[in-house]
């Protein structure tokens, strides 16, 4: 009896965490390579990016696809966004990795704004694929950019790959699923006795 319990909370459990639908997936292995290139969903401003990797094209980290450079090649780091409607009161979850350039040791660091979240990011030159996530939650309705900026403009930058936005599922729902548990719990119980 305990372990079929066990087994109908697990379920309900992983059937709320399944609520956290992804709305966003990117690993940028669709776009062509090429420097100064727009990945497609993306916008570019103040500079430019390159898009990078496999086959043989300052494939830096091989096995990741087509990754991008956020310091483009022309002595100028552009910003690299793209923008969601999200709803207010929903928690979103940003996900993404990010890597050392790979080819020099000069200091880096990249800014990544999620609506109002964000955080800074400076990994030195050697280090591979590092994930980092950034929560946001909207108070109001509305499009809202998730944005990387590289500092400097040596065309050499930090690199980024594997991007996603998922809504994540309200405590509030958690909680009432807990509770509707331990109701079925008690109802369970009292049956037992009668
Ligand atoms: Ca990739
Ligand atoms: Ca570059
Ligand atoms: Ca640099």
């Amino acid at each position: 009896m305990r372990a079929l319990r066990t087994l109908a909370i697990a379920g309900l459990l992983a059937s709320g965490l399944a609520q956290a639908a992804p709305i966003f997936n990117d690993d940028f292995d669709a776009n062509g390579l090429g420097l100064n290139e727009v990945p497609a969903g993306w916008t570019v401003s103040g500079g430019t990016v390159d898009i990078i990797g496999s086959p043989g094209f300052y494939d830096l980290i091989p096995g990741s696809g087509r990754y991008i450079d956020l310091d483009g090649s022309t002595g100028s780091a552009g910003l690299l966004s793209t923008s969601f409607s999200l709803a207010a009161g929903t928690t979103y979850l940003a996900e993404f990795d990010l890597a050392g350039n790979f080819r020099n040791s000069n200091a880096e660091s990249v800014t990544v704004n999620f609506g109002t979240a964000s955080l800074t990011a400076s990994l030195p030159i050697e280090t591979g694929w590092t994930a980092y996530t950034l929560y946001f939650t909207p108070s109001a309705s509305g499009s809202y950019s998730l944005s990387f900026q590289n500092a400097g403009g040596d065309n050499i930058g930090m690199l980024l790959d594997n991007v996603s936005i998922a809504a994540v599922p309200e405590p509030g729902t958690l909680a009432m699923l807990l509770a509707g548990l331990g109701m079925i719990g008690l109802i369970a119980r009292r049956r037992g006795r009668a």
